[in-house]
């Protein structure tokens, strides 16, 4: 029958499993892994410049914290609200398994931009920074400021998120080419600035030969440097941390960092949306997509701008 090819992955492209044809209403929706923070908005500032260009129109719906339970619901009222195409960053590379694979059944189109599940046969197309690269360039980065010796942290944020999982993963193996170095462990702050401050607190307390940080993302580096800052200990354990908001663009500026890994969000955003659009006209789709990752120190922040993320489109 019609419902068992459908099942299997035979239905024609815009079919649902019933094999009713869905007409393409040219409307798409961005679901972020959390509202309001800068890497989010820059990836929607690029995905709403696409969509106008192609025609489309783009609703964007997150939750209020990055957390999985929240952004389940959110995918039920989309997959009711129908749109042709939907661009999530799942917030849990298993938990948000079942929801997504409700979208396609439905015959939506879905793309996963920035994080991804760990099942790779869900979504068409995924589009995110190679983050384990990124990890490693942290290392790297680290090893160079603190001389190549002494105690290294890792603050990360939650276990199945798959971007800062990676991250982390990277730098481990990477670190651990540095005999002089001494790989303490990676902690989670929960996405939570206050508890990668206090996270950062007591390694200190712990480990008084502490060098350097790498902090896996946004908040846990904007918590990060204020962990150090109320230690005494900025500019003195080095801080590495991931992206580039206005805050930690400041930090690097005034001392409190001294470097950033920065992503490529608003590319994201946007190669988020060619792919869903090529699904939904039939088009050749790409598996897996790379956007570009830079390092930025203090010395050449003024010549890599356009990394720096952004408030408002
Ligand atoms: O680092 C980004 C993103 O890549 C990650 O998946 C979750 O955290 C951020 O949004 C920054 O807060």
């Amino acid at each position: 029958t019609v419902l068992a090819l459908a099942a299997c992955g035979g239905g024609k492209i815009g079919e649902t499993p019933g094999g009713t044809p869905q007409a393409n209403n040219k409307k798409l929706a961005l679901l972020p892994g959390v509202k309001g923070e800068p890497f989010y908005i820059s990836m929607e500032c690029g995905a709403k410049e696409e969509a106008g260009k192609l025609g489309y129109e783009l609703s964007v719906q997150a939750p209020e914290k990055f957390e999985a339970a929240l952004q389940v619901p959110i995918v039920n009222s989309v997959l009711a609200a129908k749109p042709s195409g939907v661009l999530i960053a799942p917030t849990d590379d298993t938990a948000l398994g079942t929801p997504m694979k409700q979208l396609t059944s439905a015959g939506i189109k879905v793309v996963e931009v920035d994080t991804k599940l760990k099942d790779r046969t869900v979504a068409t197309s995924a589009i995110s920074s190679n983050n384990k690269q990124g990890g490693q360039l942290a290392a790297q980065t680290l090893a160079k400021l603190i001389g190549e010796k002494g105690s290294v942290l890792v603050i990360n944020t939650k276990a199945g998120t798959s971007t800062t999982d990676a991250r982390a993963a990277g730098f481990e193996e990477e670190i651990k080419k540095y005999p002089n170095i001494k790989y303490v462990g990676q902690k989670y702050s929960d996405n939570e600035p206050s508890q990668a401050a206090n996270i950062v607190s007591a390694q200190i307390a712990a480990t008084p030969d502490l060098a350097g940080v790498f902090a896996t993302n946004l908040n846990s580096g904007e918590g990060a440097a204020a962990g150090l800052r109320n230690a005494n200990k900025r500019g003195e354990v080095k801080l590495v941390g991931f992206d580039a908001s206005p805050k930690q663009v400041d930090g690097l500026r005034n001392g409190d960092v001294q470097a950033l890994i920065a992503q490529d969000p608003a590319g994201i955003g946007r190669q988020g949306v060619q792919q869903v659009v090529n699904a939904l006209d039939g088009k050749p789709t790409t598996k897996e997509i790379e956007t570009n990752l830079v390092a930025i120190t203090k010395d050449d922040m003024d010549s890599k701008k356009e990394y720096f993320y952004r408030t408002s489109c």
